[in-house]
């Protein structure tokens, strides 16, 4: 008898765990509900006193045996009949059992879970004979509302006006477990996922719908004697009018979803302790398969980028969460139902609270007023720095009171005549750095930054201090064309040079006051007030006394474009540190000739 009733049991098992580690839909091992926890009825026999009561047996052949009268007393040991007896171990203890007091026509046994369960199915073995009707009823809101599983009765349309299953398949009545016989051990099975959840996806919210419980209970509504009663006519009435039960069996387990195959205690859950027993079901699921929560029932923080899902437990399919890509910069991310439909159902993960100064779905780009500093790995903390840009000499966007930098490298968007990466000074040829910007020299040459007046021939500006390593040209080496190029034309075309040679260099003499080049030249490509022709001529480096050299440096024997200053008065054509001078190559004769074609 004891074997059959387990096998039950271990048939639904294997077929829910298809998976011994989880790859797949999986599931915490089935167990025995009641272990471990408090069973609840309304009575118990001997609770206020000691009690009589007597019982019946019958032999093979359901002939009687005879009567056997005992005492029960709550608050002896060995004469209690408690409901906990109904839930210790049935293999260690097959003959400890509950019994209700006597004379009442309705009882209620009742498991409270602590949290969500699978409920598979319920064996009790009765020691009185089993109830003419009782009613087993579950509920899935910890008792608010209570939905019933199975009728039982001798008479289902009498008693409650319903089918009976015997005769009608799938009714909610049956009267197959309400027969007076056996007198003791009968027994009252109720399958949840019998026909026609049995073929279902265990984690479909159909199964779930009936398979999820937090409180069991069974009603026992009439009491039935066992056919010798009526047999015994000399006996005086014997005391035979309760129920016993051996055992209440709550087959089941944690409530994962198909992610689990581990559960440990909910938080505050202490088993009660139970005779022979050591092993209670828990309800806190390990979740795998990226999931999360008490039931496996969302998704774990950043692994929400597709909805979440059940296992399935027909196809064996695992259904896990997918990671959401947010480039190390947040921890979290949630799903979005907008993002998701737009993608084509492809990905609706949205990362939450971008850290690190990123923004973006996937935290992918620096937030305004930072950039992207490419020589850190984008995942880096530190990928993206704060733009540093100059509060007068930087454009504010319209509508904003800030300045952002371009994102990709941090250069500043400057106001109108302001240079440099971070818009911290006026452009060459621009003066008066201020909250309008710069303003152009209103001069022939250059004209000085702060003031705006005119830098007379004479004087010496240094080019090299607002355009680094303009001067340092290797004359050795091929130039190549940069930055400082540009900026040089740019001086071209703004600081107002009148004249423009292709000059070879043929010796340089220092004068004692001044210094004179002898320069071939081979092009003029500008001439404004002086006539000058082909051929042999002499420069004048103006600011040769302060630096003991011809500056800017023209070596003897190289070529040279030489953009620089005609002085009417004396007749001579004059270089100095604002001229723009660079060993002649083909390329930059073609950009001069564009430049010059631009301001004509
Ligand atoms: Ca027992």
């Amino acid at each position: 008898m004891w074997n059959s009733r387990l096998n039950l049991g271990f048939s639904i098992l294997l077929r829910w765990n298809s998976g011994s580690h989880c790859e797949k839909a999986c599931n915490p091992r089935m167990g025995n509900l009641g272990y471990g926890r408090k069973l609840w009825t309304d009575t118990s026999c001997g609770s206020n006193s000691t009690e009589l009561y007597c019982s019946y047996s019958e032999d093979a052949d359901l002939m009687c045996k005879w009567l056997k009268c005992s005492k029960c007393n709550s608050m002896h040991a060995h004469l209690s009949h408690p409901p906990s007896a109904m839930v210790d171990s049935s293999f260690k203890l097959p003959y400890t059992w509950w019994q209700s007091a006597q004379g009442l026509h309705g009882e209620k046994i009742q498991l409270n879970l602590e949290s969500e369960f699978y409920f598979t199915h319920l064996i009790m073995v009765f020691k009185s004979p089993r109830p003419a009707a009782m009613v087993l009823e579950r509920s899935q809101d910890f008792g608010k509302t209570w939905t019933p599983y199975k009728y039982y009765s001798t008479n289902c349309s009498a008693t409650f006006g319903l089918d009976d299953d015997v005769t009608k398949k799938g009714a909610i009545c049956t009267s197959r477990y309400s027969s007076h016989f056996p007198c003791t051990g009968g027994e009252v099975i109720y399958r949840a996922l019998s026909s026609p959840y049995a073929a279902d996806d265990p984690y479909s919210p159909e199964a779930q719908a009936q398979l999820k419980i937090t409180n069991l209970r069974v009603q026992l509504l009439k009491q039935q004697s066992c056919p010798c009663h009526s047999n015994d006519l000399n006996a005086k009435p014997p005391q035979l009018n309760y129920y016993a039960i051996y055992d209440f069996i709550v087959k089941g387990s944690c409530f994962c979803n198909g992610h689990a195959d581990h559960c440990v205690p909910i938080k505050g859950f202490r088993p009660v302790k139970a005779a022979g027993v050591f092993h209670a079901v828990h309800g806190r699921c390990m979740c795998k398969h990226n999931t999360a929560g008490t039931h496996c029932q969302h998704c774990a923080p950043l692994y929400n980028d597709q909805p979440w899902q059940a296992a399935n437990g027909k196809t064996g399919a695992p259904n896990e969460c997918r990671s959401c890509k947010c480039n190390g910069h947040s921890d979290t991310c949630h799903f979005d139902m907008d993002t998701w439909l737009a993608s084509g159902n492809q990905s609706g993960g949205v990362c939450d609270n971008c850290q690190h100064n990123t923004e973006g779905q996937h935290c992918q780009r620096c937030k305004p007023g930072y950039y992207r500093d490419l020589r850190r790995p984008f995942s880096a903390p530190d990928a993206c720095k704060l733009c540093s840009c100059h509060p007068i000499g930087s454009a504010v966007l319209p509508f904003s009171n800030s300045t952002f930098c371009d994102p990709s490298n941090g250069d500043c968007p400057c106001k109108p005549g302001v240079a440099g990466p971070q818009c911290d000074r006026c452009m060459v040829g621009y003066w008066g750095f201020g909250d309008y910007g710069c303003q152009p020299c209103d001069c022939a040459g250059s004209c000085d930054s702060l003031n705006g007046d005119c830098i007379s021939s004479s004087a010496a500006i240094d080019w090299h201090h607002e355009i680094p390593g303009f001067h340092s040209t290797d004359n050795k080496s091929e130039p190549t064309w940069g930055w400082e190029d540009e900026q040089g034309y740019s001086a071209l075309r703004h600081s107002g040079k009148n004249m423009i040679l292709k000059a070879k260099i043929l010796s340089a003499h220092d004068k004692g006051s001044h210094a004179e080049v002898n320069v071939k030249i081979q092009k003029v490509l500008k001439s404004t007030k002086l006539k000058i022709f082909r051929g042999k001529r002499i420069l004048y480096p103006e600011s040769w006394t302060n630096r003991g050299c011809t500056c800017p440096i023209l070596n003897p024997g190289l070529k040279y474009l030489v953009a620089g200053y005609e002085d009417v008065q004396s007749g001579r054509l004059i270089v100095n540190m604002k001229s723009f001078v660079q060993q002649w190559k083909p390329a930059l004769g073609k950009k001069l000739l564009d430049i010059l074609k631009d301001c004509s």
